[in-house]
């Protein structure tokens, strides 16, 4: 199986290293997907334009919450439940959010001016991160390998892109500090 991605998204990362973490094999293809030969790779897979993208015998998987249902089935594991699925959503409203804000500063516009779709976008980053703060202890969250490594990697990747200052929730502080050990978290880390 091939993986098209970049090794700086968040959404990439996640995958790469569940697959680290279960023994899943995945060629990796690093895409700088703003460039035109890896632009026309990425579309040529998936017309939303977006990585990641897993391909597997000719069959292309688009969005990473596509991806990692089409791999726990794969190897026989267990799906997310209800409630595993709510937090990875929470996970994702946070992450999209930033992905919007920083591609809004790449395009020259002051996202700290008062204006309605940023107002929208900084309220939703400041309260889904209050809420992963008070639930990630809860059982649905800490049993899931995969929540916590989305968790990990959105941290993770505000840090590496500076977007946000989450150090005063103190419970993402801890988990944050205990997650960066892991091998798998060195073997992507998006600054090497
Ligand atoms: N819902 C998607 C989001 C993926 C996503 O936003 N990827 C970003 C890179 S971090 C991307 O490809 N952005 C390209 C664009 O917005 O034009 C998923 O979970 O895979």
């Amino acid at each position: 199986m091939k993986l098209l991605g970049s090794t700086t998204s968040p959404y990439v990362r996640r995958i790469r290293m569940w697959a680290l973490n279960n023994d899943i094999a995945l060629e990796f293809i690093n895409l700088d997907i703003f460039s035109q030969q890896d632009r026309h790779t990425m579309i040529a897979h998936n017309p939303a334009r977006k990585i990641p993208v897993l391909i597997d015998n000719g069959f292309s998987v688009c969005d990473s919450n596509s991806i990692i249902r089409y791999l726990l089935e794969k190897s026989d594991q267990p799906l997310l439940s209800w409630q595993q699925e709510n937090l990875l959503t929470i996970i994702n409203a946070c992450n999209d959010s930033l992905v919007e804000m920083l591609l809004c500063q790449r395009s020259g516009f002051d996202t700290k001016d008062d204006k309605l779709f940023f107002n929208l976008q900084n309220e939703r980053i400041a309260e889904t991160l209050r809420y992963l703060n008070s639930h990630l202890s809860e059982p649905a969250f800490k049993s899931c390998e995969y929540l916590n490594i989305s968790l990990y990697c959105l941290l993770d990747w505000i840090c590496f892109r500076e977007l946000t200052d989450w150090s005063q929730l103190e419970n993402l502080a801890d988990f944050y500090q205990q997650f960066s050990a892991k091998a798998a978290v060195k073997h992507t880390d998006p600054r090497n």
